[in-house]
Parts: C-alpha cells; structure tokens; sequence
C-alpha cells in the first residue's frame, strides 16, 4: 500500500497508525539476566546457560549452551541423540539460533552430528547464508570439526521398530520436549535457540518450524523474543515466533500475545485444534508470558538466580 492510501485506510478507522509504526519504548532491563526455556527439560538448560552468563559468555553462548545440554542428554525423545527418527528410521535434526543483532543461522534435516545448534551458529558466524540443510549441511559441520556420531540409541531403535507395526500416527505432544531457548544476559542484550529432532516418525524429508526464523523462534533486541514447541506445521502457518513478538511490539504483554498467536490458530481449526502448540515470550523489559492451545504446557524460568517450573493449562483446557 503507497503511504497515501494507508493514511486513507487509517483515517477510516481501518487501521490505527500507531499500532502499525509504533516505536518500541520498552524499559530495558539491565541487571538482571534472564533464561526462559520450554518444557522441564529447560530447567537444566536454564542452569548451563547460567553458567555460561557467570564465565562472562553473553546472550547467545548462553542459549547456544542450554541447547546444547538438552541435544546431548540420551533420555529425550526429541531433541538430538536419542531423538526418535522419522519413518524410515533415520535420526535428522533441526535447529536455529538468532542474536541480538538480529543475525540468525539455521540447520535442518541435518543427520549424524551432535550439536545442529552449533552447527546453526557456525553458518550464522561464519557463512553468507542463512540455512544449510541435508547433506550441505553435514558437509560442512565436518568441514568446521564436527564429529559424525550415530544418534539412532537402542532404545530409539526398538520404539521405532514396534512403531513399524502399527504404523500410528504420532503427534508432536506425544513426543515432545524440544527446546526453545531465550536469554537476556546482564547487557540486555535477548538471543535464542531452538533444536529438536521433530516429530516422531515424521515422513523422511519433513522439516518442521524449529529451523524456520520467524516461526520456531524470532529475536528482536528492541521488542523482545518468542519460541515454539509443538505441532510445527501449524506454528509456520501462523509465522508464530515472529507473530508473538509483532504483537509485543503493538503493545500486547508477553502473555497476551501468545495467546493471540494461538487464538488464530484456534479459529483456523474452527475452536477445536486437536494437537498442542506452546509458546514462550520474552520482552525486552524483562517481562515473560507463555501459552499453550491445550492439556498441560511446562516452561523454564531463571530469573534473580531462581530457576523455577511452571505449568499452565492450554487455552482450550477445560
Ligand atoms: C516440530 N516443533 O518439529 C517441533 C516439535 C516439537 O515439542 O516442538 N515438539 O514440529
């Protein structure tokens, strides 16, 4: 639209100027470093990128690490090592960091490599692109050091094996865990992660939101930053992470615009959505909010050196 004619649309009520253009004029936060994850397993993610604040390490080391732990911890079905593979019984990642100037990088279908965060943050720093995915992307893990290492454990294995039977549909809130990450370190300064190995049993190929800026995760340093866990395909629709903190921006609290994010989703699947999405948002004030479509939703919360669990009910929760 020419700015003539949204002028015209605005003074018609249509659209509010400074809900569109509004200049972000949050209170920066800058004592008190902050480390919002999703799921319990952010809580001891919360505590590695903790650590990494303490040695010095700024927003981005911080997610990258509490990522990290979680890719590297055997007993979580779905994120890294351990991840349950997609229907032809491969184990293939996707992952994605963005910092605080807004540089991001991103790895997806990514196969026999520990650490696709790592690898996502390698393209960020040392590539010109953005995304490397499939054998390019594992490629060039190992051009940078990286170790190939079979992910696929005994137990994974097994489960998919069993799964070979009955050929189930699995959804995302079955399978759960993947970590989104957001940090704000003591400068102020908000960056995140995101890594999984997606859904269960997914066809082989499927790439789900987790590496996709904007939908899995966005980082805005001026506004705030939102993370996704869940059905992937219905976070991109939606463009979630960068809808929630659009939203931010207009004035929403970190809360409220989870769940206007999840409210269209809702309304696309006529009030009744029968899988699960969780949000996680992080405004530049320090402020965090979280929502969920349905069940239960847990999310990670380090703040004033208390690292705390909370759980909330979905929208739809009756
Ligand atoms: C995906 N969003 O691949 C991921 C899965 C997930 O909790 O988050 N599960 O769709």
């Amino acid at each position: 639209m020419k700015r003539r004619d949204f002028i015209k649309v605005a003074s018609a009520g249509v659209i509010a100027p400074s809900t569109v253009f509004i200049e972000p004029s949050l209170k920066h936060n800058k004592n008190n470093p902050i480390i919002l994850s999703t799921w319990s397993f952010g809580l001891p993610a919360n505590e590695a990128a903790k650590n990494i604040l303490d040695k010095g390490g700024n927003a981005m080391d911080a997610a990258e690490e509490g990522a990290r732990l979680t890719e590297a911890d055997v007993t979580n079905s779905s994120v890294g090592i351990g991840g349950l593979p997609d229907e032809d019984g491969f184990v293939t990642l996707d992952s994605c960091v963005m910092d605080h100037t807004g540089n991001c990088g991103s790895v997806a279908f990514l196969q026999d490599i520990l650490h696709p965060v790592s690898v996502a943050r390698k393209i960020m720093e040392e590539t010109k692109h953005v995304m490397l995915v499939g054998k390019g992307a594992k490629k060039f893990a190992l051009s940078k050091g990286f170790k190939e290492k079979e992910l696929l454990t005994s137990k994974s294995k097994k489960e998919w094996q069993q799964w070979q039977k009955e050929r189930r549909e699995m959804t995302p809130h079955e399978t759960h865990d993947t970590i989104s990450i957001i940090v704000q370190d003591k400068n102020g300064d908000i960056a995140g992660a995101c890594t999984t190995s997606g859904w269960a049993y997914k066809m082989h190929g499927r790439v789900g939101d987790s590496p996709l800026i904007g939908a899995g995760l966005f980082v805005d340093n001026e506004v705030g930053a939102a993370a996704a866990t869940g059905l992937g395909e219905e976070v991109i629709k939606t463009n979630g992470s960068f809808l929630v903190v659009e939203l931010m921006r207009q004035g929403y609290d970190p809360k409220e615009a989870c769940e206007e994010a999840l409210k269209r989703v809702i309304k696309k699947h006529n009030g009744n959505p029968d899988f699960q999405i969780g949000y996680v948002a992080m405004r530049k004030d320090g402020k965090v909010g979280s929502a969920a479509l349905k069940w239960t939703f847990d999310y990670a919360l380090l703040k004033k050196n208390k690292n705390k669990l909370f759980t909330i009910n979905g929208m739809l929760t009756k």
